[in-house]
């Protein structure tokens, strides 16, 4: 078992690079040809990576309703209250953390005044205008009624006119008319995939599932039937999770080959992008390799590091998938059979958190509406930084665990602080990259948070009774 353990993991890293090779080989050696690549062979090369994308996908459903359901059903209320509670605050406090981290990067390093070549348009009402004169101002400011409608409903749609101009070299720069019924047909900026598994609002899903797991856990023995049903489709998809695993190096390859080559003019974009992409890059990094594994250290005083390499599998699912729910499954079946997680702790975390707790989202909306209020030349002061602080924070929090969609909750905070939602423009050309960064940051703050509450929830699970169909293991 080991070996084969062994043998898949360095399968998988194996692939990646074959993956890579494969890509660049590819674009750089059909550089010359005009199109490289039409969207037809693209497609087709990205068929099995597709395959993967699928199966993850429609694995979210039973597997969010099922382990949150049988995982909180088998806690007592106080139990999974404090589990909860241990929970949402590293949610919070993580989240928090790499806002900061973010804007503080922003500010020092300056990316859209140093390396903003991008058209902006100039017209005044876009400066960025505050009139928060109190901070109960700026607060009911910073929430505009958007939030909520995007908690309660699809994420906000992002649309950018088609006829938005892109200039000589190529960037795309908004519109400078805001004129909502220009007839140019709207266009939407995230794949079609996205929209399926946006349809499902895996908020929604996670929130019924907790509270009727908590019922369940209530009714005593008459809720145990239902709990050991939950239990036992947790346990089946965890098994198809299994297969999906075998086929996920595959997958990988040919999603992350069909990225690569479709790369055109990079240099040209990076040299537009390239302070604002490092900038985001950095603090990524920092969060990732500093930020969580300090903050492990200090709670669960063992080494994060040795925590951190054994969660390669999850990270790249991520990075290949872009997606937080999609990688979920792979998430929970590294943190139980690799880490030793207690199983009722990662029923509980890992869905929730894959929906609610985006450090790297947040960081990144931060850091994007910061740049391009400096592309804008806009004089963004201190109330402006904790609007941006807070609406990144709750934007991130609000968005869904599927590719792109830190972009489109980012309209939040742009509108927060007074800037027209088609300024994301001004970033896309390297949003599909940067978010499969934040996407792997995302999975790893889970991961992380999973140690953590597992690790200040050990004297609760040792005194509750085990989990039905499936017993939780502390390490
Ligand atoms: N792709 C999102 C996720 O799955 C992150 C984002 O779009 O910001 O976590």
């Amino acid at each position: 078992q080991k070996v084969l353990t062994m043998l898949k993991k360095n399968l998988l890293v194996l692939l990646l690079i074959v993956a890579l090779a494969l890509g660049l080989g590819l674009g750089a050696g059909l550089r010359t040809r005009e199109p490289r690549f039409s969207k037809r062979e693209i497609m087709y090369l990205r068929f099995p990576g597709d395959i993967l994308m699928n199966m993850l996908t429609f694995l979210i459903v039973p597997l969010v309703i099922s382990s949150l359901v049988s995982g909180l059903a088998s806690l007592d209320t106080r139990t999974s209250g404090r589990i909860g509670l241990r929970a949402i605050v590293y949610y919070l406090t993580t989240t928090l953390m790499a806002v900061v981290l973010g804007i503080v990067l922003t500010v020092s390093i300056q990316p859209g005044i140093r390396g903003g070549k991008s058209e902006v348009p100039t017209d005044t009402t876009s400066r960025v205008v505050n009139t928060a004169d109190t901070f109960l101002d700026l607060i009911r400011q910073s929430f505009p009624d958007n939030l909520v409608e995007m908690c309660f409903k699809k994420p906000v749609t992002l649309q950018i006119p088609r006829n938005s101009s892109s200039d000589e070299n190529g960037t795309l720069s908004p519109t400078t008319s805001n004129d909502k019924n220009s007839d140019a047909a709207n266009q939407t900026i995230y794949d079609p995939l996205v929209t399926k598994v946006d349809g499902m609002n895996v908020l929604g899903m996670v929130v019924f599932s907790i509270i009727f797991g908590i019922v369940v856990g209530r009714m005593g023995d008459r809720g145990r039937p239902i709990a050991e049903l939950f239990a036992s489709l947790c346990e089946a998809t965890m098994q198809l999770v299994n297969l999906v695993i075998w086929y996920s190096p595959v997958g990988i390859m040919f999603l992350i080959s069909a990225k690569v080559v479709e790369i055109d003019d990079l240099d040209r974009t990076f040299r537009q992008l390239g302070y604002y992409f490092l900038t985001v890059m950095a603090g990524l990094a920092l969060h990732a390799f500093v930020t969580l594994p300090l903050v492990y250290f200090l709670v669960v005083r063992r080494n994060p590091f040795r925590y951190l390499v054994r969660l390669v599998e999850p990270l790249l699912t991520a990075l290949a998938t872009s997606s937080s729910s999609a990688t979920m499954p792979v998430t929970m079946r590294c943190l139980e059979e690799n880490l030793g997680i207690d199983k009722r702790v990662v029923k509980f975390v890992i869905p929730v958190g894959a929906t609610v707790n985006m450090d790297g989202t947040a960081l990144y909306e931060a850091v994007a509406v910061l740049f391009i209020g400096q592309m804008r030349g806009a004089d963004l002061n201190f109330g402006n930084i904790v609007t941006i602080s807070l609406t990144a924070t709750a934007a991130a929090i609000g968005a869904a665990g599927v590719p792109q969609a830190g972009l489109v909750t980012m309209v939040i905070v742009l509108s927060a602080v007074g800037f027209p939602s088609d300024d994301v423009a001004l970033i896309l050309a390297v949003d599909w990259l940067l978010d499969r960064f934040r996407t792997a940051v995302n999975v790893l703050g889970d991961m992380f948070g999973a140690g953590i509450v597992h690790h200040l929830s050990k004297r609760d699970l040792e005194t509750n009774h085990d989990v039905p169909g499936g017993s939780g293991d502390s390490s």
